[in-house]
């Protein structure tokens, strides 16, 4: 019979290698990146393999930070606030099932695992992932925010009506002292439907001076709490997207005086966006707005600010991103595929308007694309699956959102396959850990250099991917793929922490098992 898997929860990990040094600033390693050039040379494809000495260095020193989340007043925003409230004093509470204890399940960084060898009888061992590497402990993080309701976030934990009544209670205390600052509220960018809890805004005559507003905060509270660093996560509403347009926001100039001319297509998440990059704050985009115009991407680039976004992965299209990527390698072909979803939070009200949930709509369908294009036995070029997406706003079911997925495909002799999944959920209890997960990998990508032996060490570039695993519709560097595929996104995550302490990527062949 195997033995149960080794699964050294609190170890600290020590690499014993040469490939690496632990000195008190920093982990320095050496890995051996392979990179395989396939080109096609008439009708074969000639693949080149080649070997590049990377040099990576990790600061050991975990900067006091600071997580500043626009929309901390909703349901996303006072859930996650409320998780760390809840973990950090190890609050308990009674449910009709019994007590029942704060834990940050759905957190990679928390509370999963990653294999690191195996022991001297040949089985697997694996430690927490936070172990490798020095982390964020969420015990250690100030939190501020702005929305555009006024609620303080004891209420709003209330409005939102996600965690248990004896949990609220005792938390009430606690949740009540924090208020949201006000924010930059421009109607049209949002659904109609808002207007009323817009009772919290900044009064401006002009764009930049918003702008000015939220640098000043950002600041403010960097200052107040003596802060190494602010992370902004934009988890505030859906917009609409705004138009991209030549002159306007495609340029960082272009963008910075169309913010002083008051040009009406930057939306508030720009705005944001660009106060957090002028103050050299790491900005995650949350949602699925077009954030990320051409102007901002290039105001991180020169500001060498990083970036990361759009749409937090949760429930379905986590699914989706693993199931379709099964199908595909397993050489059946998905030819339909029908999401629908319903739910009751402000969320989906917001979404009810048509075009927030255009926004939407369009994150949560391209993400097979990729998976699609990578079998040119299945799909002819250009062909794709029908994949629609339904979102309809049902008030009763509240934050627990009902995902309907139905998945036809074809298989051996023309069969045909049909899959269908229903998952309830409540949706910011799957949200709020991915946020913690992206604050705590943002502050660890933002102390990762890499250099090779011709060039010197650097920054990763500006436009994180490494975090797509967590993201619906991963925002690349010019000219990066983007992948989908969650177990990719995952190994990327993690062969990129195994690489900064000079270990090789996993490479899933158990040859030392199969040795005569
Ligand atoms: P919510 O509607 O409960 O919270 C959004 C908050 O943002 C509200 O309190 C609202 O007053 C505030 N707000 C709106 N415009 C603002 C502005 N300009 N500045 C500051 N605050 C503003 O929504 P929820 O459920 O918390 O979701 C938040 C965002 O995360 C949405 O965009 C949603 O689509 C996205 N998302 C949520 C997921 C989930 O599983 N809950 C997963 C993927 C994305
Ligand atoms: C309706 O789908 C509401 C949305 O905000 C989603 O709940 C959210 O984007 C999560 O979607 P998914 O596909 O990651 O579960």
């Amino acid at each position: 019979m195997a033995a149960h898997n080794k699964n050294n929860t609190s170890g600290v990990v020590q690499v014993d290698s040469p490939n690496v040094q632990y000195t008190k600033e920093s982990i320095e390693s050496t890995i051996d990146y392979p990179i395989n050039y396939a080109l096609t040379e008439k009708d074969t494809i000639v693949i080149k393999p080649t070997i590049t000495k990377l040099k990576i260095r990790t600061k050991r020193v975990v900067p006091k930070t600071g997580l500043m989340l626009v929309g901390i007043g909703g349901n996303n925003g006072s859930t996650l606030v409320a998780g760390l409230i809840a973990n950090k004093y190890g609050l308990t509470w009674e449910t009709k099932s019994g007590v029942k204890s704060s834990n940050w399940f759905g957190s990679i960084t928390q509370s999963s695992t990653i294999r690191v060898g195996m022991d001297s009888i040949g089985q697997d061992v694996y430690v927490p992932l936070k172990n490798l590497v020095p982390m964020i402990d969420p015990n250690d993080i100030e939190i501020d925010g702005w929305d555009i309701s006024s609620l303080d976030l004891g209420q709003a934990m209330k409005r939102s009506e996600v965690l248990d009544i004896d949990l609220q209670k005792k938390l009430m205390k606690k949740m009540s002292e924090i208020i949201p600052r006000p924010s930059i509220y421009i109607p049209e960018f949002i659904a109609a439907n808002q207007t009323s809890r817009a009772d919290n805004v900044i009064e401006m005559e002009k764009k930049s001076e918003a702008l000015d507003q939220i640098r000043t905060d950002i600041r403010d509270f960097k200052k107040f709490k003596e802060l190494d660093q602010v992370i902004v996560i934009w988890t505030a509403n859906t917009e609409r997207f705004s138009e991209e347009i030549e002159g306007l926001n495609d340029t960082s100039d272009n963008l910075l005086r169309s913010i002083c001319k008051n040009e009406s297509e930057i939306s508030p998440s720009t705005l944001f966006a660009v106060a957090s990059i002028l103050e050299g704050c790491t900005y995650i985009n949350g949602s699925p707005s077009n954030t990320f115009v051409k102007g901002v991407i290039e105001l991180a680039e020169k500001w060498c600010v990083h970036i990361a976004g759009d749409d937090f992965k949760s429930g379905q299209t986590k699914l989706k991103s693993v199931l379709v990527d099964f199908l595909v390698a397993a050489g059946i072909k998905p030819v339909s595929i029908v999401s629908y979803n319903h739910l009751g939070n402000n969320d989906g009200y917001n979404l009810s308007a048509p075009q927030q949930f255009r926004s939407k709509e369009i994150s949560k369908s391209n993400v097979v694309d990729d998976i699609v294009k990578s079998n040119s036995i299945l799909y002819k070029p250009n062909e794709t699956p029908d994949h629609c997406v339904v979102i309809k706003y049902v008030p009763y079911v509240k934050d627990s959102k009902r995902a309907l997925d139905e998945y036809t495909s074809e298989i051996f002799m023309n069969g045909i396959n049909t899959m269908v999944i229903h998952n309830t959920c409540e949706d910011s209890l799957l949200a709020s850990p991915l946020i913690l997960d992206l604050l705590i990998l943002a502050d660890l990508f933002n102390r990762i250099e890499i250099g090779s032996d011709k060039s010197d060490y650097t920054p990763l570039h500006p436009v994180f991917t490494a975090m797509s695993y967590l993201l619906k519709a991963p925002v690349v560097p010019k000219g990066a793929p983007v992948v989908n595929s969650l177990f990719r996104q995952k190994a990327c995550i993690e062969n990129i922490l195994r690489a900064c302490v000079g270990l090789p990527a996993e490479n899933n062949m158990l040859l030392e098992h199969m040795l005569p």
